[in-house]
């Protein structure tokens, strides 16, 4: 069903404080998770732009507990930022309720809406296009998660428990598989035993994160090229978008995600699997880029495993696809038949690139 019919927003919008007259609204981005539109208000004439958020009530089960995270992100990253001539452009900024909360909650269908302010002049990409664009959000994402590191108060709030526990999302494919309840192993059966292969090596940084050798920090946890906002003018990543996921994680996880969603021409869904590869100038520039910016905060064996961090991430994205498709797509909106086998074969097909190069990206670094 189109998205934008299943939704007054409109009506939406009245529970916000926004001035100026309702115009139009359009779906907008390209997230797998939420429902998210571009809205335009007429201000005295002017027109104004606003995003328009559904939150994902299947996929976050605690909502309040997500925005309390935020909020206090943003706020830090206001306080880090406030002598900065863009500061308005380079964190989110909510519009709240009539009542002053965050949220609007649409309690008959049981959904949760949220409202930002429209960051003009910039976008987001789903494919890298020049080393440039790949240190500048690398840079971008190293700066959020150095600005975090010393956001004081309690934990933050866990907005998915085990997000980033491979072996758990291990655990959580093989439950699928047995019970194959689509009958779709079959279509699969290469990439099921690729999975089975790497299962012996999932523990390892949280291993290391036992020993202490990496530490538990606060990281983004979907560090896609996709979540970050690109300036149209200047090419700077300057705006770190889509916190829901937040909370309190390893830095490897964030790298692995660049990493994975930045080295390879491909799109994260490509079926031509001979695109998938690894291109290392993208490589060298995010390291240049995620090390300049939060290269003082990092412990040596956080650096020494950059690499693995992008193979670790790629199959742990596979593999959620993977799951997700044996499941029947319950997870990650789909836009064709075999979506998500696909984008789990690309995610495979880039684990393999990777391990090829291994040795070369291993030197970039040093
Ligand atoms: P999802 O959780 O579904 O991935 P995102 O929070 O990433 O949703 O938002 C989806 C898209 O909306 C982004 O890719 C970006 O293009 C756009 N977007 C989100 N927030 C803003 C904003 N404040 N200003 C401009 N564009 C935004
Ligand atoms: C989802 O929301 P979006 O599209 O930015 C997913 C990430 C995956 C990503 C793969 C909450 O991110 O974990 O890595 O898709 N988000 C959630 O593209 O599961
Ligand atoms: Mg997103």
């Amino acid at each position: 069903m189109n998205v934008e019919l299943k939704y007054d927003l409109e009506n939406v919008g009245c529970h916000f404080d926004i001035k100026g007259k309702y115009v139009t609204a359009e779906p907008y981005g390209t997230g797998h998770i939420n429902d998210t539109f571009r809205v335009t208000y007429n201000r005295n004439g002017i027109n104004v732009l606003y995003i328009f958020q559904r939150i994902n009530p299947f996929v976050f089960k605690d909502p309040a507990g997500l925005m309390e995270n935020i909020s206090r992100v943003t706020s830090h990253q206001k306080i880090k930022e406030a002598h900065h001539p863009q500061a308005s452009r380079r964190s989110l900024n909510f519009v709240p309720c009539h009542n002053r909360t965050l949220l609007h909650t649409d309690r008959k269908n049981g959904t949760y809406w949220r409202c930002y302010f429209f960051i003009d002049n910039a976008r987001t990409y789903d494919v890298v296009t020049s080393p440039e664009m790949a240190y500048q959000a690398a840079k971008a994402f190293g700066s959020f998660q150095s600005a975090l590191s010393d956001l004081g108060g309690p934990r933050l709030n866990e907005t998915i428990p085990n997000f980033h526990n491979t072996p758990k999302r291990m655990e959580d494919f093989e439950n699928v598989l047995d019970e194959d309840k689509e009958n779709r192993a079959v279509l699969a059966g290469e990439e099921i035993k690729f999975a089975l292969k790497w299962k012996q090596k999932i523990g390892y940084l949280l291993d290391l994160q036992i020993k202490g050798e990496i530490p538990e920090r606060i990281t983004h946890n979907d560090c896609k090229l996709s979540n970050i906002l690109i300036d149209d003018d200047s090419g700077e990543g300057i705006c770190v978008i889509d916190l829901d996921t937040v909370m309190p994680g390893l830095s490897l996880y964030d790298f692995g995600d660049m990493v994975r969603t930045m080295v390879s021409p491909s799109g994260e869904d490509e079926n031509s699997l001979s695109i998938v590869k690894v291109q290392i100038p993208m490589f060298e520039a995010m390291v240049k880029g995620y090390l300049e910016s939060a290269g003082d905060i990092l412990l040596p064996a956080e650096k020494e495993n950059l690499v693995f961090g992008g193979k670790l991430i790629s199959f742990e994205i596979g593999l959620r696809f993977l799951t997700d498709f044996l499941e029947g797509d319950v997870y990650f909106k789909t836009s064709r038949e075999c979506h998500n086998l696909d984008r789990c074969r690309a995610q495979f097909r880039l684990v393999q690139e990777i391990e090829k190069v291994e040795d070369k990206l291993n030197a970039c670094i040093e």
